[in-house]
């Protein structure tokens, strides 16, 4: 998986409110948090406190008009089927070949009806559009249209159980990452199969991408292959980059 390092001063600015956070409120419920590996990456651990004990929970990340949509550059990788994913790049490439009507999401872990759904089934739950600015840590942004269905139907049709902290995310190109409950089930965290009014294409992820309007735009993967619901975080390792980057 390739990510990068990246600490911008947004970042240290959050990191430095997030310090006085942790210090005034100490027995704050979020303060279990997710690390990533060692003591380096502390920041995320704070940039979480921050924004869980100082901003209010459920805000709404801006929506925009249909003038304000943007042109939309394609970012990493813009088909994985390019063979540079092995066996996930040839699987890809079949479903593509077959315009993705075979494609199926699967959900497992902790729910009580794990499984798999197809592009229908996610189509058939009622959908919401959201036209948000994306915000990529190299430093452009976009303004697009999306439509999909929140992330919340989904995990609530699958049965997720109560212990359920993490939904872990896995992409057709080697892309693993999670997300907490709160951002799991905000209503803007939607898996999209639409861009702009059209089916999501492939260099924007297609058939199926998330988006996490309230995190920087790397949280919001492409080639959604499987969603794997756990109690605990699972560390994935050192991937360079900070779990949680509020934005
Ligand atoms: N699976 C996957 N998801 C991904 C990426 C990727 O390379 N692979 N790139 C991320 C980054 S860094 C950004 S900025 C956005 C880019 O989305 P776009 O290509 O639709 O602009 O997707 C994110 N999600
Ligand atoms: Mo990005």
């Amino acid at each position: 998986m390739k990510r990068k390092k990246l600490v911008t001063r947004r970042t240290a600015i959050i990191t430095g409110l997030s310090t006085l956070g942790a210090f005034l409120l100490p027995g704050c419920s979020h303060s279990s948090p997710p690390t990533y590996g060692n003591i380096l990456r502390m920041g995320d651990w704070l940039t979480y406190n921050a924004q869980r004990t100082l901003l209010p929970e459920q805000s709404m990340a801006k929506e925009y008009n249909y003038r304000d949509i943007s042109s939309f550059p394609a970012t990493g990788t813009i088909n994985p089927a390019d063979n540079l994913f092995g066996d996930s790049s040839e699987e890809y490439a079949q479903l593509q070949r077959g315009a993705f009507a075979d494609w199926r999401l699967t959900i497992e872990g902790r729910v009580a009806r794990p499984g798999t759904y197809s592009m229908s089934q996610i189509q058939s739950f009622p959908s919401r559009t959201q036209i948000t600015r994306h915000t990529c840590e190299e430093g452009w942004t976009a303004i697009g249209q999306w439509t999909g269905v929140p992330l919340a139907s989904i995990l609530e049709h699958a049965g997720i159980y109560p212990s359920a902290r993490f939904v872990n995310f896995y992409s057709y190109d080697g892309w693993e990452d999670s997300i907490d409950m709160l951002d799991a089930f905000h209503p803007q965290t939607i898996l999209a199969y639409g861009m702009n009014g059209r089916d999501l294409s492939i260099p924007h992820g297609a058939p199926l991408r998330l988006r996490v309007e309230k995190q920087i735009g790397y949280k919001s993967m492409k080639y959604l292959q499987r969603i794997v619901v756990t109690d605990e975080f699972i560390d994935i390792g050192d991937s360079g980059w900070s779990w949680y980057v509020g934005i």
